[in-house]
Formats: C-alpha cells, sequence, structure tokens
C-alpha cells in the first residue's frame, strides 16, 4: 500500500471513531431516536475488509453499521444526518442508525434482523452469478447471527452453487448480553464453516493490517475460484451492545484488557515505528477529523425533518 492509503486507513479509522462519540453525546441529549449500535473498538474490521474491496464488491452488513457506511465512502454529513433522523440523510432520514444504506457505493444496508441479510447478500451473489460477472459480495454478521438457521440456510446455498460470498463474522465475544461460549456449540466460528465443506481463514481484528491481509487473499479466492469462504475476524466492542446498555454481563477488567489493545493506538504504533508518519503528522490527521465531525453535526442540526409526504415515498418500487 502507498503512504495516502496507509493514512487514509487511519483517517477512516479515527472518523468512525469520533462520529460515534458524538453520536453518542447527541443520544443522550435526546437528538437520536431509536436503538443505535455503536462499533467503537471494531474499527480496523470494516477498515481493512473494506479497503480490500474493489469498488464494483457488494457489502452487506448488520445494524452496527456506522463503520461500514464510512469505510464505503459514505460522507460523514449523510451518515450524521441520517443518525439525526434528517431528510438529508442517505436514507433520508427514514432508516436512522441500523438502516445506512448507498446502492451507489455497493453498501446494501444496514440489517436489524440478526441474520435476516445472510439470505439477501446470497440472493446478491446469485443475481452476480446470473449476470456472468465475478463481483464478490462481502457479507458481515456478528457471532450471535451464526446460531440463527438463517446463517446455515445461506451458507449451505453459497456452496452449493458456487456463490461468490466472502462471509465475514465479526466475534466480538458477544450476542447482546450472551457470551459467545453459553449460546454457540463451539467458540472457534470458523469451524461451523466445515460443515459446508467451506473454505475458512481466521485473524485477529484489532490490526487493520493483519485484516486487510486476510481479507485480500479471501476475496481473491473468492472471485477466481467462484466459492464462498467463511472468515472470522476476532474483535470486542469497548461499549454496550446498544446505548444504555448496563454490561452486568462483563467485568470492566475484562473491557480494559482489549482496551490496551486499541486499534486505533496499534495502527498508531504500526505507522510511526515502520516511520510512514510522525505522531505530529497522526495528530494533524485527528485535528482534521475533529473539524470534519463538528461540520458534519452543524450540517446535521441545521437540515430539516423528512415531511409528512415523505412518509409515503420510497415504499415500492417502481417496475422497470
Ligand atoms: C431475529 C432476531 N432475534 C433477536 C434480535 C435481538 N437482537 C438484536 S442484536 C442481538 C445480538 C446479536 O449478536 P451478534 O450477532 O453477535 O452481533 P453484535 O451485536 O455482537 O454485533 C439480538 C439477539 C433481533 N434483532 N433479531
Ligand atoms: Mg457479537
Amino acid at each position: 500500500m502507498k503512504k495516502e492509503q496507509l493514512l487514509d486507513l487511519y483517517h477512516q479509522m479515527v472518523l468512525i471513531r469520533r462520529v460515534e462519540e458524538r453520536g453518542a453525546e447527541l443520544y443522550q441529549a435526546g437528538k437520536i431516536g431509536g436503538f443505535m449500535h455503536l462499533y467503537i473498538g471494531q474499527e480496523a474490521v470494516s477498515t481493512g475488509l473494506i479497503a480490500a474491496r474493489e469498488p464494483r464488491d457488494r457489502v452487506i452488513t448488520a445494524y452496527r453499521d456506522h463503520g461500514v457506511a464510512l469505510n464505503c465512502g459514505i460522507p460523514a454529513d449523510a451518515v450524521m444526518a441520517e443518525l439525526l433522523g434528517k431528510a438529508t440523510g442517505m436514507s433520508k432520514g427514514k432508516g436512522g442508525s441500523m438502516h445506512m444504506a448507498d446502492t451507489e457505493k455497493n453498501m446494501w444496508g444496514g440489517h436489524a434482523i440478526v441474520g435476516g441479510h445472510l439470505p439477501i447478500a446470497a440472493g446478491l451473489a446469485l443475481g452476480d452469478q446470473y449476470a456472468k460477472n465475478d463481483n464478490v459480495t462481502i457479507c458481515m454478521f456478528g457471532d450471535g447471527a451464526t446460531n440463527i438457521g438463517y446463517f446455515h440456510e445461506a451458507l449451505n446455498l453459497a456452496k452449493t452453487w458456487g456463490l461468490r460470498v466472502l462471509w465475514v463474522c465479526e466475534n466480538n465475544q458477544y450476542g447482546m448480553g450472551t457470551a459467545v461460549e453459553r449460546a454457540s456449540a463451539v467458540t472457534e466460528i470458523r469451524q461451523k464453516a466445515e460443515g459446508f465443506g467451506m473454505k475458512n481463514g481466521q485473524v485477529d481484528g484489532m490490526d487493520v493490517m493483519k485484516v486487510y491481509e486476510a481479507a485480500t487473499e479471501a476475496i481473491s479466492f473468492v472471485r477466481t475460484e467462484s466459492q464462498p469462504y467463511l472468515l472470522e475476524i476476532d474483535t470486542y466492542r469497548f461499549r454496550g451492545h446498544s446505548m444504555g446498555d448496563p454490561e452486568r454481563y462483563r467485568k470492566q477488567e475484562e473491557v480494559k484488557k482489549w482496551q490496551e489493545n486499541d486499534p486505533i493506538g496499534i495502527y498508531r504504533k504500526y505507522l510511526t515505528e515502520k516511520k510512514t508518519a510522525t505522531a505530529k503528522a497522526l495528530d494533524e490527521i485527528d485535528a482534521n477529523v475533529d473539524e470534519e465531525v463538528n461540520k458534519a453535526v452543524q450540517f446535521a442540526e441545521s437540515s430539516p425533518e423528512p415531511t409528512m409526504e415523505d412518509l409515503f415515498t420510497d415504499i415500492y418500487a417502481d417496475a422497470e
């Protein structure tokens, strides 16, 4: 990767962190409605993964989607406005936190039903197979989703039909308040691919470079072999499951231990040790991100609400 690309990854990770920190403040101030799930701690996962795709490759994820939206190139203004339910949001303020999407950027959502988007990913890949192209669909989901029937149905079809899907399990150790070992028969999620004869791998999700390398390899396999692949990415969410989670299911010492492996800190160390950038240059990126996020908040707060008429648009697709 060239220096500019390496620094762009740093920018993306800090941008996700700051957008969500401000989002949390606005939520607590009552300016954001509905559920909101923060990605803080998991930034290296989507950043490394999406850096490895080509723009023609599709991305689809669950409700912890703000980072994915930003990595796909949706501007912070549109993400912040969507969080605040404003008409200038990328889903016109009608989707909110869990439904970030922009198909022009090949970001196919933002889905709130656990596991519900896995069959949709298989459908996207089936569409590409019909169209005889070699686009890859990257489908991200949590560890909890792998205990749901949809996961098994979608992986089975993908392998049977040779669909180009990179299945990515973000194993953040918990599904709401339930630890992986309390809900899943195997704690190494990648093993679940073995039952479908599917190639699989596992990578440290706190290190953006490791994620990028593993994802590059996996995407290349899926594209050239016309076969699915399951990549387990081990990570941790530093905040609660959603806003207002009292976190009685885990100890603060455990959270602190993972926080010592902050993905942004690890990447800063990598960049400075490799002399790609000085600490001062990275601080400048931090300051630029602060400015970018301040502007996004101002944009969102001063944007109009959707109108009553907007309630009746975007319900049915026009027949072509
Ligand atoms: C079908 C369904 N069942 C239950 C829920 C409630 N629910 C929301 S998030 C969640 C936990 C999912 O955990 P995981 O897949 O590990 O994702 P994470 O939140 O850790 O990113 C549950 C059970 C839901 N949204 N959909
Ligand atoms: Mg989880």
